[in-house]
């Protein structure tokens, strides 16, 4: 499993040393996370080897967004609420250069263009509509990884996000996601936000989940500091 982990709090020096603790990838929150433009591009700029990959979920399926990210130097976007095939393909438009796609190109920013390296592009898939397209949407070229919103998803079919996970039935919501993601060749990917989720999520085949964020990493570190400070 490619373990990442997610940072919502918005500091700069804390996400880019959330890339030096051995995760495989940070995701940079710019939806419901305190991280905007600026704070992307301090982070990126403070990169050192070895790196994580770092992903960037924009605050919407927007070009503007997506190329910004990008040009910030992420590795790729994570694009929320995509609810059909039409939109998965318009978040690949934003997220490629002419001719695959119709990103501009923005170079002054101080970044490189790498065709060897193309950014990655997820997609979210966490609406009843997304979930009824899944197949569409994983088939989707350019499409490289569906990345489940379990909270979202939940609430969008009336249920408890840890009743949404623990259904492991072949015909479950999480199941069908990754099916969809296995035929169509991709990666399946999840937000897990804590490492009891993360386990379950890994049982149902997703490959890249955000095991737990930087706010449950602190609360776990103050958590455990203290325990073994009260100890006699
Ligand atoms: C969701 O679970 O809906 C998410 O978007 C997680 O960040
Ligand atoms: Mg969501």
């Amino acid at each position: 499993m490619h373990a990442g982990v997610w940072a919502s709090l918005g500091g700069v020096r804390l996400t880019a040393a959330l890339e030096g603790l051995g995760f495989d990838w940070v995701g940079i929150d710019a939806q419901h996370g305190h991280h905007d433009d600026r704070s992307i591009r301090d982070i990126l700029s403070l990169r050192r080897e070895p790196r994580a990959t770092v992903l960037v979920r924009v605050a919407a399926n927007d070009p503007t967004m997506i190329g910004r990210a990008l040009d910030a130097g992420a590795d790729g976007v994570i694009v929320p609420l995509v609810g059909s095939p039409e939109e998965a393909a318009a978040a690949v438009a934003a997220a490629h250069h002419p001719p695959r796609g119709t990103r501009s190109w923005g170079p002054l920013a101080g970044y490189e263009i790498d065709l060897a390296r193309p950014p990655m592009c997820a997609v979210m898939v966490e609406t009843a509509d997304a979930l009824e397209q899944v197949a569409g949407i994983a088939a989707t070229p350019g499409v490289d990884m569906i990345f489940v919103g379990p909270f979202d998803l939940s609430l969008a079919l009336g249920l408890e996000v840890n009743e949404l996970i623990a259904d492991t039935s072949e015909r479950s919501p999480l199941r069908r996601v990754v099916a969809a993601c296995s035929e169509a060749g991709i990666v399946a990917g999840a937000f897990a936000g804590a490492p009891e989720r993360a386990v379950h999520l890994r049982e149902h085949g997703f490959d890249w989940v955000a095991v737990d964020t930087d706010s449950g990493l602190l609360a776990l570190g103050a958590a455990s500091a203290m325990l073994a400070s009260a100890a006699p």
